[in-house]
């Protein structure tokens, strides 16, 4: 009997898009993150990707600090992969970026793999009633911001972290020439397979939420590296479960999380991260697919374990 195909399922727990006023259970204290992504690992998630948060007023936060109050209880609690943001703030240098990740030394990192408009600004308008003073800002500004991950700034994570660090980068490609610039990476040495590609849909700046689009990336992405990867997707918002769905049809694996998505089901919000993990396992589990377990996803994506990490 053939065994079935394993899926990755990653949880991005809390991000930098979403604000407290959005949904109440968009985690930002250290205990709640932790809580959130243990949670989340029970449910199904062999990858955690992680970013922090500020815990008075959940505003965005690269400084490490705030990433050691919850990676150690997540490491108590949970075998499952740690993956640590580089793409946590939308304002500042790729060196302060890569602060978290040089702390902890985490198994695997995010790397955003092209410089783009990413702007969330249309969100603004559906709240009035603001949580916290630097919410609206935040969101009504972002039509203003540029995520710059210029060809430098992707030397220098692959270089210090997978390099130094021996992490493993999700390869975040918001677009098709983001992929292209994965390859020349490739070409450069910078990176060895296999490369672990997350096609990320539906945000304002990149390619939008279609079935056509993630189909191109693929197709795109089998004509670049062959055999040599492994890939999974994510749809922002309302495109997060249908996409998963299809994702896994075409042979990937699924992100989701309230990072992504504050949804559970069309205008409904998630009252968990593991109420969507729950979601896309059940689906994964009709659709006759295994579910990866941490240490599947070690072997799959070649990380170098959890017992080499720094936190
Ligand atoms: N929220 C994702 C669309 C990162 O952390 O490096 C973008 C993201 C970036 O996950
Ligand atoms: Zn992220």
């Amino acid at each position: 009997m053939p065994k079935n195909r394993k899926v990755i399922i990653t949880c991005a727990v809390t991000g930098a898009i979403h604000t407290p006023t959005m949904s109440d259970a968009l985690p930002y204290r250290p205990e709640d993150i932790a809580r959130h992504a243990i949670d989340a690992a029970d449910a199904g998630a062999a990858v955690l990707h992680l970013h922090a948060r500020n815990p008075i007023d959940g505003s965005i936060s690269i400084a490490p600090n705030d990433f050691a109050a919850f990676l150690p209880i997540i490491k108590q609690g949970t075998n499952a992969v740690v993956n640590i943001s580089t793409g946590g703030s939308l304002k500042t240098s790729i060196e302060d970026r890569m602060a978290p990740a040089k702390y902890a030394s985490p198994e695997m990192c995010s790397l955003n793999m092209g410089s783009m408009n990413f702007s969330f600004h249309p969100l603004a308008d559906k709240y009035s009633d603001w949580k916290f003073d630097w919410e609206e800002d935040y969101i009504r500004k972002s039509d203003t911001y540029i995520f710059r991950n210029t060809f430098e700034d992707i030397a220098k994570v692959a270089r210090q972290l997978g390099g130094d660090h021996k992490v493993k980068f999700e390869h975040e490609c918001y677009d098709v020439g983001h992929l292209y610039n994965l390859k020349f990476c490739v070409n450069s040495g910078l990176f060895k397979p296999p490369i672990f590609i997350q096609f990320v849909l539906g945000i304002l700046g990149g390619i939008g939420p279609d079935i056509d689009n993630l189909v191109f990336m693929k197709r795109t992405a089998d004509r670049l590296f062959g055999d040599d990867y492994q890939w999974s997707v994510l749809g922002a918002g309302r495109a997060q479960m249908p996409l998963a769905t299809q994702g896994m049809m075409m042979g990937g694996n699924v992100r989701v999380g309230l990072e992504d998505s504050l949804f559970y089901d069309r205008g409904e919000l998630a009252t968990s991260n593991a109420q969507q993990v729950e979601k896309v396992r059940r689906i994964a589990e009709e659709l006759g697919f295994e579910i990866a377990s941490p240490d599947d996803a070690r072997e799959m994506l070649g990380l170098k374990g959890g017992d080499r990490v720094q936190f």
